[in-house]
């Protein structure tokens, strides 16, 4: 090869290594975009903003998501299906969803909501909670042990207190804390005879003492209601905070 002829091929190599480098920038600015938007997608599908409504039948969530959410007492929503409305407060907008108490339904909504959850309020009706106490124990011990809820906040709803016989929040309290602990023995002794790798739960409080609620991962407040009496100042001073 000759000095001229060598010289020529330098040049085309040279313009064509110049060239190859404009597919390849695009392919990299097509994949970022592309990550950028998925990254965006995620996030928008796994921001938290929902309040879910929580508790036993009866207990009078409906009655409080339409005063929450319509501002009056309205008896035509459905306990059958989830009832779903917005609420703005001065942090943003806040989705809240009645979840239907029954038992065969509740698990089933639960786990729907629960990963989109930003906050739980369990509603009690403070007049039977004695009779009902192994019920509405089981279902906050399945709420409280999910780790999908772990670290948030949770208020304790007992509501009706405008009834007679409505009891207060410190008996709610501690009748729960005893029989949360009856309840975990129970889970503990179910969960041996299974994998327990298969599960969502997590073992709840510690396994030394008895169980008391500033054993949970959760900030768990307890807060006196009326929803028939929208006597809620309490629950709207906590959704307030969110
Ligand atoms: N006395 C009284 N009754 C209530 C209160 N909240 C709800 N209720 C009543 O309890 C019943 C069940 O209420 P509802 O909202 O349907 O309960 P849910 O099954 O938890 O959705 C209804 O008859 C309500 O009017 C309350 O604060 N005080
Ligand atoms: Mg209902």
């Amino acid at each position: 090869m000759d000095k001229a002829s060598r010289k020529f091929t330098t040049r085309t190599l040279g313009d064509q290594e110049q060239l190859d480098y404009t597919p390849i920038l695009l392919a990299i600015l097509v994949i970022l975009f592309t990550l950028l938007l998925l990254f965006i997608w995620k996030k928008k599908r796994t921001t938290r903003s929902d309040v879910l409504l929580a508790g036993l039948c009866d207990s009078g969530k409906t009655l409080l998501f339409s005063h929450l959410i319509l501002g009056e007492a309205k008896e035509t929503f459905t306990s059958i299906k989830e009832n779903v409305g917005y609420l703005t407060n001065s942090n943003g907008e806040l989705r809240i969803v009645d979840i239907p108490g029954h038992e065969r339904l509740r698990g089933k909504f639960f786990d729907q909501y629960k990963n989109l959850s930003k906050a739980i309020v369990f509603v009690i009706d403070s007049v039977t909670v004695q009779k009902d106490i192994r019920d509405v124990a089981d279902f906050l011990y399945t709420i409280l042990a999910d780790k999908a809820i772990a670290n948030l906040p949770v208020v304790i709803l007992c509501n009706k207190q405008d009834e007679d016989l409505a009891k207060g929040d410190a008996v709610i309290k501690s009748m729960l804390e005893k029989e949360i602990n009856v309840v975990r023995q129970t889970r503990t002794s179910q969960l041996q005879s299974v994998d327990p790798q298969s599960s969502d739960a997590v073992f709840l409080g510690r396994s030394d003492k008895d169980f008391d609620f500033s054993q949970v991962s959760q900030n768990v407040k307890f807060v006196l209601c009326s929803a028939s009496d929208n006597q809620m100042d309490d629950l709207n001073v906590f959704l307030d905070t969110l």
